[in-house]
């Protein structure tokens, strides 16, 4: 069995980033539901994010979505960060909200477009200078809604043309993380559709180009822990977008749907090397939650992609092996499913108190007062989020 200490120092080294778009309101195209208390500027998204990583002791980066994060001084946004304990993480860019890219933005059949597009790209590299951030994470929205609308190479030449301009300009130690989502918006064509298409963009970039998983961007039913493991064997694993689906791109808070999912793809985390520091793998959540309270549901998913983590570090790899080599399908399985169904909450709990943290971060947080602070406060301004 995994060494109890080995799990909990593993515990300790891991990091989850959290996205300021999940602090703000959401909703879906029919209604976006507005909550008392949620942050009017980026900086009010940071000090929640500051609660998030107060709370969970493994959240203390915030990943920024441009431009709905825009700011005139981001060097003054990231020691406003540090001031509340955390920091500036990856840069995610927008090329979908703006009425130039209907027919798409870097694939865009126009040059005058694509040039705005890959200009939008240049400037996000130019804020991760301004704040340290090392990732810049692209997701497309482009794609054709019918046969016929475009040519499907052409865009994929103007696809590579585009980023490599962007990689250009990156520094030495800055990278693309290219995500892909198989369809929304576009329904017939979507330009940068699964990981293959990620995968032969970035291999024509080079080294500082690499995948990105959003594990609710897959068709029903697509294996997602065997990309995960080709990826990292190919290490071109640059890093999950954490959430989870029922149907297609859910957002909802990671492991509700499916925690036996998420655990299976910790599972080739951990075993694949996707947990060292030198592998790289940014682990972000990416949720948009519509009706639950904004703060908590990040606490959760938080300390969901947590226990999965910990019953992934469970699984008795040398039993596993040897099960494995010796052609033992029962025990094999048997030592996969004896991890899954290990309660961990204990355990975490545990480990918490070890670290000065509360056992339970989700009514630690309740009983701080933040919520009702906020709530009292952040009266007037326009509060973050989208579109209504
Ligand atoms: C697209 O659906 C996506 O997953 C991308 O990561 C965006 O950056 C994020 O959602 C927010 O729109
Ligand atoms: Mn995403």
């Amino acid at each position: 069995m995994p060494d109890i200490a080995a799990v909990k120092a593993a515990l300790a080294n891991q990091r989850i980033e959290t996205p300021s778009w999940g602090y703000g309101n959401s909703g879906t195209r029919f209604k976006v539901f507005a909550q008392a208390g949620v942050p009017r500027t980026p900086r009010e998204k940071l000090e929640d994010a500051a609660k998030v990583h107060e709370f969970t002791g493994i959240a203390p980066k915030v990943a920024l979505h441009i431009p709905w994060d825009k700011v005139d001084d981001y060097a003054a946004l990231s020691a406003y960060a540090k001031e509340r304990g955390v920091e500036l993480g990856t840069v995610n860019s927008n090329t979908f909200q703006d009425d130039d890219y209907k027919l798409g933005s870097v694939c865009h059949p126009d040059p005058a477009v694509r040039r705005k597009a890959v200009d939008h790209l240049l400037e996000c590299v130019d804020i991760m200078d301004a704040t340290g951030s090392k990732d810049l994470k692209i997701w497309l929205a482009d794609g054709t809604n019918y046969p016929g609308q475009d040519d499907i190479v052409a865009r994929q030449d103007r696809l590579a043309e585009s980023l490599a301009t962007v990689y250009e300009r990156l520094g030495d130690d800055q990278r693309i993380l290219l995500e892909y989502k198989f369809f929304e918006p576009a329904f017939y064509t979507t330009d940068v559709p699964d990981w293959g298409t990620s995968y032969m963009q970035c291999m024509n970039l080079g080294d500082k180009a690499q995948v990105v998983v959003d594990t609710g961007h897959h068709a029903p039913g697509t294996n997602i822990e065997f990309i995960v493991a080709l990826l990292l064997r190919a290490k071109k694993l640059g890093g999950f977008d954490f959430n989870s689906r029922f149907y297609a791109d859910d957002d909802l808070m990671v492991g509700s749907a499916d925690p036996f999912q998420l655990f299976r793809i910790l599972h080739e985390v951990a075993k694949n090397g996707g947990f060292d520091p030198e592998t790289n793998v940014a682990f972000m959540l990416d949720q948009c939650h519509n009706i639950e309270a904004k703060i908590p549901a990040v606490i959760r998913s938080v300390m969901n992609v947590q226990e999965a983590t910990a019953k992934a570090l469970l699984v008795d790899r040398e039993a596993l092996g040897a099960a494995q080599a010796s052609g033992d399908v029962l025990t094999a399985n048997a030592v996969i499913m004896d991890a899954y169904n290990t309660d961990v909450r204990p355990l975490l709990a545990e480990w918490r108190e070890e670290q000065g943290l509360a056992a339970n971060p989700v009514t630690a947080y309740a009983a701080s007062g933040w919520q009702e602070r906020i709530a009292a406060e952040r009266v007037g301004g326009e509060q973050a989020g989208w579109g209504a």
